[in-house]
């Protein structure tokens, strides 16, 4: 390519952008949004407070009647859970421990089955959601990922539901970004569906450097990171 054509080109490409943003995402009936544990533990007053956690809720309630499949997600510990820095001696939470499958951040005691901490926020409007998830109710096992558990080999079910009833694409939201958020987003491409984090329908803890280092992993599987407005609501 001679010098001249190539700065036409790249002028070309300069222009794209703002042909693209033009047309928004509209959510197919084979997509399905997924809601990660947007539970009062996440929030100001819960017990693993994720700083703005509250704010996705009006983002998430506009964007649910866009989607004809809604599946929603609930951390949901064992008392004592093995992630809880409390079950194990001499540490302190956002520690690390060796778990038999890796690593282990060590959280607060949060999320407990069948408390008011692990209810989902009060202000949360989906009532054509379909199926609620839950997770980490293991006792030796945490589960950041809607789909597997942190173990890496047991599932939930969740794949095996969404292909079941024909889902192709699917758009994650919720808590926390770069944590919960992330693992099922990964997963989800794993799984082999069509994969989009809607950015500012989360937020994030960012643990060392982790809200970074989870959107190069989530790009690096080929998630797709979009804002609210990229997706057509009514
Ligand atoms: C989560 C830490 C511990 C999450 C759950 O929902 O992102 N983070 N348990
Ligand atoms: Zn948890």
């Amino acid at each position: 390519m001679r010098r001249r054509d190539f700065v036409l080109s790249a002028a070309a490409l300069g222009s794209a952008p703002a042909l693209w943003a033009a047309s928004p995402i509209k959510p197919s009936p084979k997509a399905a949004l997924i809601v990660v544990d947007v539970q009062n533990c996440f929030v100001d007053g819960g017990t693993l407070p994720v700083k703005g956690g509250a704010d996705v809720v009006p983002v998430i309630n506009k964007l649910g009647p866009a989607f004809q499949n809604i599946v929603v997600t609930q951390d949901w510990h064992t008392p004592g859970h093995a992630s809880f820095a409390s079950a194990h001696t001499g540490k302190k939470p956002f520690e690390t421990t060796t778990m038999p499958y890796g690593t282990q951040v060590l959280w607060p005691d949060h999320c407990v089955q069948g408390t008011e901490d692990a209810a989902l926020l009060k202000g949360l409007n989906l009532p054509t959601a379909q199926l609620i998830i839950r997770k980490g109710y293991h006792p030796q096992v945490d589960s950041y990922s809607a789909f597997q558990e942190a173990d890496r080999k047991t599932p939930t079910g969740l794949a095996g539901y969404l292909k079941q009833r024909g889902i192709k694409t699917v758009f994650v939201t919720g808590l926390a970004t770069d944590f919960c958020v992330a693992w099922t987003a990964m997963d989800a491409r794993a799984a082999g569906f069509e994969t989009y984090v809607i950015e500012d329908a989360t937020r994030a803890i960012d643990l060392n450097g982790s809200l970074a280092a989870a959107w190069k992993q989530m790009a690096a599987k080929g998630v797709k990171r979009i804002q609210s407005g990229d997706v057509a609501t009514a």
